[in-house]
């Protein structure tokens, strides 16, 4: 069963090669947080990254709020997962037809095929990656999340795990990735719904959390994102030592 696996093991049983290395990451940095950098500014983005970089093992973006995106912004933001050794995940939630899907991702202004190690899709129009949304009153439940789970065994190659809140299968190679993670719990002002790292990775047995405004919108993120670190990653040995 994949919950109680190691991540390494799960590593070593992935044939993804992303899979292999985002669990080679998180084995290695003891980090199965990634930070979602949700500014608007391309000098903040980065500035940000470089101090909470040493603690995750994904830094997840939307290029899309970026107000003065540039090549270089993204050249900057190579050499920083490089630097601190973590995946760029680009989260677009692509929701089209193919041929669309194929613009948006490999084209336009942002180009995420060149340079995203991770990108994410619905499944409401086919083949493609689930989305189990944290926001109250989601509609993304049930048999959604039954063909999405089809559609990524059929496409493994392809789909290296979900977005969820919490675990959706016990395949060890897909990763259950959980937005909506607060230390301190609750909501903002506009549906999104909090829940701490331990409820995520512990309880519900997810593998990774996504953190955004609990990290980026304090004063000392570095030290707030390895408070995240430890408690996630110590969630995880509570939950395969069992
Ligand atoms: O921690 P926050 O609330 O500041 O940020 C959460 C981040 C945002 C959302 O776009 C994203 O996680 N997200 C997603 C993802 C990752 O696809 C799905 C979802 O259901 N809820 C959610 O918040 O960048």
């Amino acid at each position: 069963l994949a919950s109680s696996m190691t991540f390494k093991q799960r590593g070593e049983a992935a044939q993804n090669l992303v899979a292999r290395r985002l669990f080679n990451i998180m084995e290695n940095k003891q980090s199965n947080l990634a930070v979602s950098v949700d500014l608007t500014k391309s000098a903040d983005i980065i500035k940000m990254v470089d101090q909470v970089g040493p603690h995750v093992c994904v830094v997840k973006t939307h290029v899309d709020i970026i107000e003065d995106f540039t090549a270089d912004f993204v050249s900057k933001l190579q050499k920083l997962a490089e630097k601190h050794n973590f995946l760029i995940f680009e989260d677009r939630k692509y929701a089209d037809i193919g041929n669309t899907v194929c613009h948006q991702y490999g084209g336009g202004i942002y180009k995420v095929a060149d340079w995203a190690h991770i990108t994410n899709a619905h499944t409401v129009p086919g083949p493609g990656v689930v989305q189990e949304m944290s926001s109250s009153g989601n509609l993304a439940t049930g048999e959604y999340t039954k063909e999405t789970l089809k559609i990524a065994r059929d496409h493994s190659d392809f789909v290296i795990g979900f977005i969820c809140q919490s675990r959706i299968c016990e395949d060890p190679e897909f990763i259950c990735m959980t937005p909506g993670v607060k230390l301190e719990g609750g909501g903002d002002s506009l549906g999104q719904q909090y829940t701490t790292p331990r409820d995520a990775v512990f309880s519900r047995r997810t593998d990774l959390v996504i953190v955004g405004r609990g990290i980026t919108g304090v004063t000392n993120p570095e030290a707030v994102a390895n408070e995240y670190r430890l408690a996630a990653f110590a969630s995880y040995q509570e939950r395969i030592s069992q």
